[in-house]
This record gives C-alpha cells, structure tokens and sequence, in this order.
C-alpha cells in the first residue's frame, strides 16, 4: 500500500505540473485477482478509499479480475463491487448485463443513501413503470387506476396513461425539482395557485396513495412523492398569502393528533383559514391532547382543528374532546382527514366536520356564527 500511495503522488504532483486538476486525474485501483492473492480485494479497497478520503480523487477498477480462476465468479464480482461501491469508488468497468452485479449495485446505492438509491432501487427491482390518470381524479378514475395498477402487477408491467399533465406526474413519480420547476411555470402562465393545488397537486398525492395501497409504489417512493408536493406548496404558500387582510376573524389552533406524522392536509387547511382571516395557531404533527388542550385554553381559541389520516389514530381525536370537555376549554372542534367522516364527528362529539380545506373554512364560519363566510 505503501509503495501504491508513492506512486499515486509521484503521479499527482507530475500532473498538477503540467497543469492538470484534481478533476482531470482517474486513479486505477489495479485489482488482481484474489484466487493468487488473498489480500488483493483490500489492497484495492484501501487504494479507493485512500484516493476518495484522502486525496479527493477519482477511481476506476477493472472489476471482474478479482474473480479469476474462481468458480460462479459473479458472486465474488457483485460482492466486491458492492464493497468498492461502500469504499468510494467512482467508476467500475464491469459487465453491465450481468443481473445479479447491476442489482448489486443499485442495493449498493440504495444502502449508500446516494440520491434518489431508494427509488432507483425499487425501480430496478420490479421493472414497473407508474400508472398515471388524468389531472382531474374522480373517485372512479381513482379506483380505476387501482385496478390498472392491479392488472399491470401480473404481468409486471403497467402502461403509462395517457393524457399527462406534466405536474401530477412530477408529483407521483416524486420528482422535487421537476415540481418546483413546474409550478413555477404554471404561475407564470397565470394559473391560479389553489387551481394548481386542486387540479394537480392533491389529485396526484391522493393517486400515490392509491398506488401504495395496491403494493405498486413502496415507502420511499411515497415520502418522495409527499416531499415533492410540499416543495410545490412550499412555492405556492406566499403567492397565497398575498390576499390576506390583516384582520382576525378568530383564533384557531390546529394539529394532527398523536402517533400520526400526516400533516399535507392539515396544512392546507390551517393555510386556508389564515387566507381567510383566522389567527391560526398550527402546533404541527404528532401532538398530544394535552397540549392541543393546553394551548387552546392559553390562547383562548374560538376553534379546535384536528387532522388523522389513519384508522390507527383517529381515536386520539376522542381523547381531545374528551379532554376539552372536562377541561372545560371553551373552543369548538373540528376534524378532518382521510378516514374521517361526519358520522364519526358526531359520534366523538366534534361539533364540525370537512371533507376539504375549501369546506373546512366554511365550517368554520358556521361554527363560530360569522356571517361573513
Ligand atoms: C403522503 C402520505 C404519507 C406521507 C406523509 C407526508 C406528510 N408530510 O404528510 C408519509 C410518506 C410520511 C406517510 C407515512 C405513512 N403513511 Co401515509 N399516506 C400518504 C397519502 C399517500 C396521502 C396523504 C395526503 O397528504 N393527502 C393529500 C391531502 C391534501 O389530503 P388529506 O390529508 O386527506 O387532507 C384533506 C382533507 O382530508 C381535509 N383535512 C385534512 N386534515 C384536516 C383537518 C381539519 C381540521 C379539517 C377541517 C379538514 C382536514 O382537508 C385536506 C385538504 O383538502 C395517504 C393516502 C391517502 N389517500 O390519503 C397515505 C396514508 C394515509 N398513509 C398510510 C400509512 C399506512 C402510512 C404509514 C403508517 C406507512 C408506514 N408503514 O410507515 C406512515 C405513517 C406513519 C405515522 N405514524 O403517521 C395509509 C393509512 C391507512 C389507514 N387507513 O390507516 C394511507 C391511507 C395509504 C394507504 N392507502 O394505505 N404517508
């Protein structure tokens, strides 16, 4: 290793003479084959990982001498490809229809954390394109590409719909910078900014959802969906603001209960209610009863928003009436979220319910007798 590393800077300070970069140099990692050598795969990790910590260099190996004389040499290969992949290295020269090294090396990235390793990964592996609907979702357009979903998992492949619009797909193929790109051009194009939202936004989050329902999409590929819409939100979020008047029709506090992390919706609602004119007091995510309770009452809030979007916790909802009941916190409630319906409102003795973020300030007004909504 000793002799390896000379020779590396030799080379380096010769190049940096003659004026080349960091950036123009590629450091060989020289594998030999580990069949003769039993130490010839961390001679040339260490190589790898001397020039990428060290040095800031490149590297590149000729990957499969490492295997050579060896039988089911793939095995060895994609191993040392995922370790080379683990030490830093750059570049491989390796056969790239060999399946097992290239899975090997998308798991590799996936573990690496390398960008967007998580979806390239579950891409690779199901060899699935994504089934998209068109950018107004009816609940039987929903259902339907549910069913596409499920048609296209028997025989592995689904076909893209379509008529696309550009953003909903962003969207649900996760693509941040895309969507930001996008809704740009849609302001600039002078679409409206809750348009944008409800035509294209909600319509491709509430599709993902669709298709992790029916084992199409996978974890990674819904949080990145979900932080591609926010990235969109996020740009949306002041154009939004720009009406507001500056005046309080009341004082709302909102949250999305305990144990659950689902907070897109209820930040459309609490983004709504402060476009409207309410003193919106937005605790965040996963939010003890407690506390929603204690702040209401520090506050003297008009009005309780609470978000659930799973069966698992919309109990805590109940918790929170229940608490403001006996509390005797003056400030009325009101739910929202996927699961929730106006029947299970009533029958945990939440005085209001909305299906949306456009209802819910309508509700609001009802609830707080404002005449003015
Ligand atoms: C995006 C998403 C995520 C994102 C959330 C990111 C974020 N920052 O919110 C991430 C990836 C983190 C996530 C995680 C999980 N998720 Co998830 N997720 C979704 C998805 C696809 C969309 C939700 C969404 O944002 N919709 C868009 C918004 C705009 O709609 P909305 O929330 O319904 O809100 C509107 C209305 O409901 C209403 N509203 C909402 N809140 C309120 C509040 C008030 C006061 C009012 C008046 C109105 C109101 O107005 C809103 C605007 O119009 C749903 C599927 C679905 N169809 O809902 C699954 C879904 C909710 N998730 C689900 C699951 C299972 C999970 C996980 C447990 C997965 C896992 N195994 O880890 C975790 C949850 C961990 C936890 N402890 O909470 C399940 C829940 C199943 C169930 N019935 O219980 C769903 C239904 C997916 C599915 N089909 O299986 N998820």
């Amino acid at each position: 290793m000793e002799e390896k590393k000379e020779i590396i800077h030799t080379i380096l300070e010769a190049a940096q003479k003659h004026g080349l970069s960091k950036e123009d140099i590629i450091v060989d990692g020289l594998v030999a084959t580990v069949g003769a050598n039993k130490k010839a795969a961390i001679e040339t990790l260490e190589t790898v990982s001397y020039c990428k910590n060290e040095l800031g260099l490149a590297t590149a190996c000729g990957l499969s001498n490492i295997s050579f004389g060896l039988p089911e040499r793939m095995f060895v290969n994609s191993a040392f490809m995922a370790m080379a992949i683990q030490a830093g290295l750059t570049m491989a020269i390796a056969n790239p229809v060999q399946e097992l090294l290239m899975h090997a090396v998308y798991a590799a990235d996936l573990l690496m954390n390398k960008p967007e390793g998580d979806i390239r990964y579950i891409e690779r592996v199901s060899e699935k394109k994504v089934t998209v609907v068109t950018g107004d979702v009816s609940a039987e357009a929903l259902s339907a590409a549910g069913k596409k979903a499920d048609d296209g998992k028997k025989d592995g492949s689904i076909k893209e719909g379509e008529n696309r619009d550009p953003l909903f797909l962003a969207v649900v193929k996760g693509r941040k910078e895309k969507v930001i790109e996008l809704v740009g051009q849609k302001l600039a194009e002078g679409k409206e900014a809750q348009s944008i939202i409800d035509e294209s936004l909600i319509p491709a989050i509430s599709h993902v959802g669709v298709l992790f329902e029916k084992q199409v999409y996978y974890l990674p590929q819904l949080i990145s969906s979900a932080e591609a819409m926010e990235s969109g939100i996020e740009i949306l979020e002041p154009v939004l603001a720009e009406g507001r008047t500056g005046k309080s029709l009341g004082t709302v506090v909102i949250a999305t209960v305990e144990h659950d992390i689902h907070d897109i919706g209820k930040n459309l609602v609490a983004l709504m209610l402060k476009n409207y004119g309410y003193h919106v007091i937005d605790l965040g995510k996963d939010v003890p009863a407690e506390e929603i309770i204690e702040t209401a009452k520090r506050e003297d809030a008009d009005l309780i928003g609470l978000s659930a979007l799973m069966t698992t916790t919309m109990m805590e909802m109940k918790k929170v009436v229940e608490l403001r009941n006996k509390e005797k916190v003056r400030a009325k409630i009101m739910i929202g979220g996927a699961v929730i319906t106006q029947s299970f409102a009533d029958e945990i003795g939440a005085e209001g319910y909305s299906k949306d973020a456009k209802e819910a300030v309508e509700v609001a007004g009802k609830l707080l007798e404002r005449k003015d909504c």
